[in-house]
């Protein structure tokens, strides 16, 4: 209708480099404990593999994200904050970034607003959307790296494209859904691929 491209791009495991810093404060916390390596993720939880591992690294785990400077502390992820703003900057293009904050709000909504300040800029402010359902906001393109996104709209607007995650990489999907490998990957033509 407007004939603009509408882009949802996430922002853990996609800009941010959540597994990563949550490896590096758990060991740091608990150097005495067993840990899960990048190359061993398996499934979008981290709190449910942990758990596995040993019944009480479930809420060890969990301790890790609730901290203060957890979230703000997280690195962005190689070539993230420069496709981001090139993507902004295409002719035609409105993109958002479109989060689920943990339900321990103390710190994380502060902190992914601050995120985005310091590594996209001010400017940027302007496009977060933080929701717990990201089938009710409507897009051509959502860039996510959690495999099953569902909610209140069954038929969400959007195309998801699976962002590849050392948790998501091994797995095959009932329903065989596009793939990024990383930014270095072609996200220009997963674009123009929605543009009419
Ligand atoms: O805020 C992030 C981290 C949190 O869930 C949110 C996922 O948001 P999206 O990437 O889908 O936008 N999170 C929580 C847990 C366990 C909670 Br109990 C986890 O294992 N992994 C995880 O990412």
């Amino acid at each position: 209708q407007s004939g603009r491209l509408r882009v949802l791009v996430d922002m853990d495991g996609v800009l941010a480099d959540f597994e990563g810093g949550f490896l590096k404060k758990f060991r740091a916390k608990f150097p005495n404990d067993p840990y899960i390596s990048l190359e061993d993720r398996r499934g979008f939880w981290v709190s449910t593999q942990y758990g596995h591992l040993r019944s009480d690294l479930c809420e060890k785990a969990i301790s890790i994200w609730e901290s203060q400077n957890f979230f703000m502390e997280l690195d962005p992820l190689p070539g993230a904050v420069e496709a981001v703003q090139q993507m902004s900057r295409f002719q035609n293009t409105d993109v958002f970034i479109c989060t689920s904050p943990i339900k321990m709000y103390k710190h994380c909504p502060y902190e992914k607003y601050a995120w985005v300040d310091k590594h996209l800029g001010s400017e940027f402010l302007e496009q977060i959307i933080l929701t717990r359902d990201k089938t009710v906001v409507s897009a051509d393109l959502l860039i996510d790296d959690r495999p099953d996104i569902t909610g209140a709209e069954s038929h969400p607007t959007w195309e998801h494209i699976l962002f590849s995650a050392c948790h998501n990489k091994h797995q095959q999907l009932n329903h065989p859904i596009r793939r990024l490998h990383s930014w270095s990957d072609n996200w220009r033509a997963l674009l123009d691929s929605k543009q009419q």
